[in-house]
């Protein structure tokens, strides 16, 4: 019998030390500039969140997910070995480790990560999922440009936040991700095949949307760090044909409050059948959508010493 560890609340590893007490949250603060610009751009990335010891566990349970026949992997939400189009080329794709593998459910509770989650988000906030994208060596696949709401619109309202974090160095010869600033205030765009066609979005937009496309930046990073994103930027990655992987992980979480508008004729349902699921108009919350910074309990005491993004509205 595999062990569903979503059901463990407190936990598991010894990977991810917890602040003993309210000002050691503090360490972890990002400052107001960060918050600032990303804000104003909608993205902010080189957020130290691993460190040298924290990398090779979650390496290691990652190469043993990939196999298709490893321990647990019913409880992922959705797992596709290759998600990508193109048959030349791979793209590893899965929702839920964090009930899969134990250090891939205690990176949740990663302080650095929860504290500038916070501050981004400005409000306590819950577990969406996470979600692992890994492009192998020479034949990686892409990640069209999407907004990550457009998946989403079974929760409301949007007040979502995705934190991207490499377990390889990341640049263009391997398949980074990109950004287009600024693109979180474009509104709602429909989805397109996330693994499709990198350009199939252009279809909806305008000249002037397609004009900032020549400002994309290229999310280069260091294993370990982290990049965050609004749910509306617009972003993607192409393909990789470097010598070396391209792995991440990525955690996707939204504010306390957040309900369930999943249509019971599945209309807006989403992509597979295997998520929690919570009846249409009910808070989305349970065992499955842990609380995972309560900032009233955390930040008792420190909390008015913390910038978030409420000071700056
Ligand atoms: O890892 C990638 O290339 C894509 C990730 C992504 O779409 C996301 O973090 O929302």
């Amino acid at each position: 019998m595999n062990t569903d560890l979503g059901l463990t609340s407190g936990l598991i590893t010894k990977l991810f030390k917890q602040p003993a007490e309210p000002e050691e949250w503090l360490h972890y603060a990002l400052s107001e500039k960060q918050i600032l610009h990303y804000k104003e751009l909608g993205y902010l990335s080189g957020v130290k969140l691993l460190s040298e010891k924290q990398l090779p566990p979650l390496r290691n349970e990652l190469m043993q997910m990939t196999d298709p026949g490893h321990q647990g992997r019913e409880f992922f939400y959705e797992y596709h070995s290759n998600e990508s189009e193109d048959p030349d080329t791979t793209l590893f794709h899965a929702l839920g480790a964090w009930r899969v593998r134990a250090s891939f459910h205690d990176l949740l509770w990663n302080p650095a990560f929860l504290m500038a989650a916070y501050q981004l988000l400005g409000k306590s906030f819950r577990l969406f999922h996470d979600q692992l994208f890994s492009k192998p060596a020479h034949h990686g696949g892409v990640v069209a440009w999407h907004q990550d709401y457009s998946y989403w619109t079974w929760t409301a309202p949007i007040a979502h936040l995705t934190c991207w974090i490499g377990l390889d160095d990341a640049d263009p010869t391997n398949g980074c991700m990109y950004y287009v600033p600024g693109s979180h205030r474009w509104g709602l765009l429909d989805k397109e095949s996330l693994s499709g066609d990198m350009d199939a979005i252009s279809n909806q937009l305008t000249e002037k949307q397609l004009q900032d496309f020549s400002q994309k930046v290229p999310v280069e990073m260091s294993a370990g760090e982290g990049s965050f994103h609004h749910p509306l930027l617009m972003h993607g990655s192409y393909e990789n044909n470097s010598e070396n992987s391209r792995r991440a992980t990525i955690i996707n979480v939204f504010a306390d409050g957040v309900i369930s508008s999943r249509e019971e004729d599945g209309s807006n349902a989403p992509g597979a059948n295997n998520y929690p699921h919570v009846p249409k108009g009910e808070m989305m919350q349970g065992t499955y959508y842990p609380l995972l910074l309560d900032a009233e309990q955390s930040l008792i005491g420190v909390a008015s010493q913390v910038p978030t993004i409420n000071d700056f509205q």
